[in-house]
């Protein structure tokens, strides 16, 4: 029991996660999955984008890379994957450990659902801009208020140079604002698309690192024209009783946390 107890009480955010988060709309928590996790995520994405053109598994959607993806002699590379957890055991592990469900229990409260798993995996000299956007442009509905949130876990160091996050503090405490629209991955996107902000950081991540933000909060990311991958992950999670139209698998409930605590 005891063990149990600290697991969760590890998990919790401190004050000053809290007011961090209150604050800016995002969160850091560093290394809070290990490397043996990481390293059963790295070995089961190997070859990915080769063995997803050979054949898509069931229940997975994949986003290509669009500029390569007319050329019928070029390898093909992936943009998004949905559905993440189908291809790697170790990333449905992640997306329901302690570690993560518990800082997402701190921000959302207890009752959580999974939204969906989705590898980004933003290759080497291929990985394309995310353009600026809020996340409640493409779930808005009349029953889904913004009360989801993201875990956008590092599988490869990210930093400017390969493409890694870009958020715009304080913005989640606004509005959903009008997006323009595109056909293709990402086609929903604020005007300017991802034209340089003073008011943006640059949000540098380490493997394992996990970085919270919310459905409103305006964010973005560069190409990746170094030579290193900027694989990651977002495991994006909703409040059970909020838009219950999509059926979805419920992660945690107040009473498992209650039980959980009692041992
Ligand atoms: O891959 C990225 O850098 C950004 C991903 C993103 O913005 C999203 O999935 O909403």
């Amino acid at each position: 029991m005891i063990q149990k107890m600290k697991k969760i009480k590890q998990s919790k955010l401190s004050p000053n996660d809290r007011d961090f988060y209150d604050e800016n709309g995002y969160l850091v928590k560093k290394g809070l999955i290990n490397a043996e996790q990481l390293n059963q995520v790295e070995v089961e994405i190997e070859g990915l984008h080769q063995r997803m053109s050979n054949q898509i598994p069931d229940g997975v959607g994949i986003s290509w890379e669009e500029h390569v993806h007319g050329e019928p002699n070029k390898p093909k590379y992936i943009r998004q994957l949905m559905n993440s957890e189908v291809v790697s055991e170790g990333l449905n592990e992640i997306l329901r450990s302690n570690e993560v469900l518990g800082v997402v229990e701190s921000l959302i409260g207890p009752n959580i659902s999974l939204f969906h798993s989705k590898l980004l995996m933003k290759a080497a000299k291929h990985g394309t801009i995310t353009p600026w956007h809020q996340d409640y442009s493409y779930w808005r509905n009349p029953d889904n208020q913004p009360l989801m949130i993201n875990c956008m876990l590092s599988i490869d160091e990210a930093n400017s140079e390969n493409g890694c996050i870009r958020f715009v503090p304080g913005s989640h405490k606004g509005e959903l604002l009008v997006h323009d629209q595109a056909q293709t991955s990402f086609g929903l996107f604020l005007p300017g698309f991802f034209e340089a902000r003073d008011d943006a950081v640059v949000v540098e991540t380490e493997p394992g690192d996990c970085v919270f933000f919310g459905p409103l909060i305006i964010h973005g990311s560069s190409a990746n024209q170094s030579v290193n991958h900027r694989r990651a992950n977002t495991f994006a999670y909703n409040v059970t009783e909020n838009g219950m139209q999509r059926p979805r698998e419920v992660l945690r409930t107040k009473f498992d946390t209650v039980k959980e605590l009692k041992g």
